[in-house]
């Protein structure tokens, strides 16, 4: 079973306009609501590719009723907490040229109970857990190490923890060594604290995060991604395709890697699986959704060449 956490998930309102721009008034008929959250991609990506999965974390108000009711809606089982405040939405505009401007709510006030309530829940979760996935931000009011806490209550599992968050919770959850992290160019060099323009600069930075870190990616976007893994280097080539979405791809490949370690895959046929799951949920209108069989397909054009 892949546990998924999403400790902010969302309501994600995307909108499709011609040609954004600020300061105009835009009307749309193209527009949707999905249960969103980076964690909540990954588990209906998981959900698509057939593999066993529960998603966990917090919820609250009339959003969070919303996120539950698509979750049962879609088969996906969940186990959320229930807190005082509303769960947030995050917008996504999408232009025809490809743009995305997107305003992400910082979510609601958790409370010390809240946390302490979760992590109880959690335990409870672990016991019929292989996988776990944590995605996102944390709400206001959660400290910041927590992802951190959660990582050394899974280690006394055994169990492998993937963690895709940005930040200082992302620097904090990197001291307890999850089994795998995947930043972007951006949150990595956020993490570096300096600019990180070349390949060679990123990849020094991600060989130095693996050394305590059995797996680290970097995503690219529609320009693939690093990935370093006991002390290999793999550069990810992808092939061309009509993007339509690329919101939640970087959710999609996470979940593309929990699914290739629960399956038991080698390294690179796990990378391969994970950068296609990526590819093909840029090529969907939604939001955190891959076609599997687009997804086996796509994984015979993904390029994985070992470059150190
Ligand atoms: O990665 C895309 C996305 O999941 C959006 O759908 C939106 O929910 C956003 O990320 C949330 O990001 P955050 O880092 O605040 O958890």
């Amino acid at each position: 079973m892949i546990t998924t956490i999403t400790l902010n998930p969302s309501v994600d309102r995307r909108y499709m306009i011609g040609e954004f721009e600020t300061g105009k008034l835009f009307r749309t008929s193209e527009y949707a609501a999905t249960a969103g959250g980076k964690g909540l991609n990954v588990t209906r990506v998981a959900h698509c590719l057939e593999a066993p999965v529960i998603a966990t974390g917090l919820l609250g108000g009339k959003s969070g009723g919303v996120i539950e009711a698509e979750l049962d809606h879609a088969g996906i089982s969940h186990q959320f907490l229930g807190i005082e405040g509303e769960t947030r939405s995050c917008i996504a505009v999408l232009s025809q040229d490809g743009g995305q401007t997107e305003i992400l709510e910082s979510g609601p006030i958790a409370r010390n109970e809240d946390v302490a309530n979760f992590l109880l829940h959690y335990e409870t979760l672990l016991n019929q857990t292989s996988v776990v996935v944590a995605s996102g931000s944390l709400m206001r009011g959660m400290p910041v190490d927590l992802y951190a806490r959660i990582i050394e209550l899974t280690r006394e599992k055994n169990i492998p923890f993937l963690l895709d968050t940005s930040g200082e919770a992302l620097r904090e959850g990197i001291k307890a060594s999850p089994s795998l992290i995947k930043p972007n160019q951006e949150e990595l060099e956020s993490y570096a604290g300096k600019s990180l323009q070349n390949e060679e600069d990123l990849i020094a930075v991600a060989k130095e995060l693996a050394e305590q870190i059995p797996t680290v990616v970097v995503s690219l976007g529609g320009e693939g991604s690093l990935v370093v893994h006991k002390k290999q280097v793999y550069r990810v080539h992808l092939p061309n395709v009509v993007v339509k979405n690329p919101v939640g791809s970087g959710d999609s490949m996470v979940a593309g890697f929990a699914v290739g370690i629960l399956r038991g895959y080698d390294i690179k046929k796990t990378i391969a699986f994970a950068a296609a799951c990526g590819t093909a949920n840029a090529m969907e209108e939604s939001t955190g959704a891959v076609d599997k069989d687009l997804v086996a397909g796509l994984m015979k054009q993904i390029r994985v060449v070992l470059i150190e």
